[in-house]
């Protein structure tokens, strides 16, 4: 391998771009050197961009020897055959999130990587590298404050891809953050979920929006997330966590305040990619770092299977208007280790 990893980035219509950008402009020790996406022509415009190389397919980049380790950013539903054929390479892999859009597939990932008997998936679930997430986990973990109780969770978006914003994604492609996050911060997978629609808002098309998911821990802590996609304002993510001696509330952005026009006014920010650039910085450094140890240090295919199974019963949840259990398997002992 050599001092750097040689990374391969699949999938580059989107986030993709910007993780090139990142990992080959800010961060150290790895460098993405080529890229391939369902475009062959669209990989080889890409790749002159960044000056790297164009692979004709994602298979073609995953099997040859230059590659050092994987990025899927590929659309949800093509994760599952990219991050499989990492697994078969043998190679370190980085999937953006959800895993898979479904627990089936999430499950075969899971059987794929314990089959080889080596950690190699990581999953994109950025907010566990947020500092001020990560402040919420040692303030929680300290027990200074008791236990927590209840968690109070804001998601909004200012109108996060318009017109083609279906119901279900608010669950599946906004909230999985806090499904995966909150589970993260309390140590505990959750036992029941239900999902309300309050009045939709006049910006929402056709999709429910907003939409408040409910969650419940199996210590009964409780945990409330609203989701607003058009919320017509700005990208703003809260999190209080109410403990037995004390509240516990998610920083926000350091945006000074400024004073103007007779009014006080202090910036948020326009969207997601605004909101946790050092996230994503930290996220990468530490898949980089931990590959080349030839580690995963990280959401693993277990977190990314438990998420999509919670988010399973939530959507199942939203489309009958009922509380669903959630079941989830024991963890196996290579995922402990
Ligand atoms: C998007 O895919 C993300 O991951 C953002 O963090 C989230 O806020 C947004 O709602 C999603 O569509």
């Amino acid at each position: 391998m050599g001092d750097t990893l040689k990374i391969g980035v699949v999938g580059v219509g989107a986030i993709g771009r910007t993780h090139i950008d990142r990992i080959n402009n800010k961060l150290t020790g790895g460098k993405v050197i080529g890229c391939a996406d369902y475009s062959a022509e669209f990989a080889k415009k890409i790749a002159d961009q960044f000056g790297i190389k164009a692979f004709d397919s994602g298979e073609a980049l995953i099997s040859d020897p230059e590659i050092d380790a994987v990025v899927v950013t590929t659309s949800d539903p093509f994760h599952e055959q990219y991050v499989t054929e990492a697994i078969k390479a043998g190679k370190h892999v980085f999937c953006e999130k959800p895993l898979s859009p479904t627990p089936e597939a999430c499950k075969r990932i899971v059987d794929a990587e314990m089959a080889v008997g080596k950690h190699l998936v990581q999953v994109g679930f950025m907010r566990r590298y947020d500092p001020g997430y990560a402040q919420l986990k040692k303030m929680i973990d300290s027990k200074k404050y008791g236990a927590p109780l209840v968690l109070h969770c804001l998601h909004r978006n200012y109108d996060d891809g318009g017109v083609g914003w279906k119901t279900s994604m608010s669950v599946e492609n906004s909230m999985i953050h806090e499904i995966d996050v909150l589970r993260w911060l309390v140590g505990e997978n959750y036992v029941k979920t239900d999902v309300v629609f309050p009045r939709s808002s006049k910006h929402a098309g056709a999709a429910k929006d907003p939409q408040i998911m409910h969650l419940t821990t199996e210590s009964g802590i409780y945990i409330e997330v609203e989701s607003f996609i058009f919320s017509h304002y700005g990208y703003d993510v809260r999190c209080e966590v109410v403990c037995e001696e004390g509240t516990l509330n998610l920083p926000e952005p350091p945006y000074a305040m400024v004073r103007c026009n007779d009014a006080r006014v202090t910036p948020i920010c326009h969207d997601w990619s605004e909101r946790f650039p050092e996230a994503y910085n930290i996220e990468f450094q530490n898949w980089i770092n931990a590959s080349k140890e030839d580690r995963v240090d990280g959401p693993t295919a277990w977190d990314g299977y438990v998420a999509q199974i919670t988010a399973g019963c939530a959507s199942k949840a939203r489309d009958t208007q009922t509380s669903v259990e959630i079941h989830i398997p024991e963890m196996p002992e290579f995922y402990k280790k």
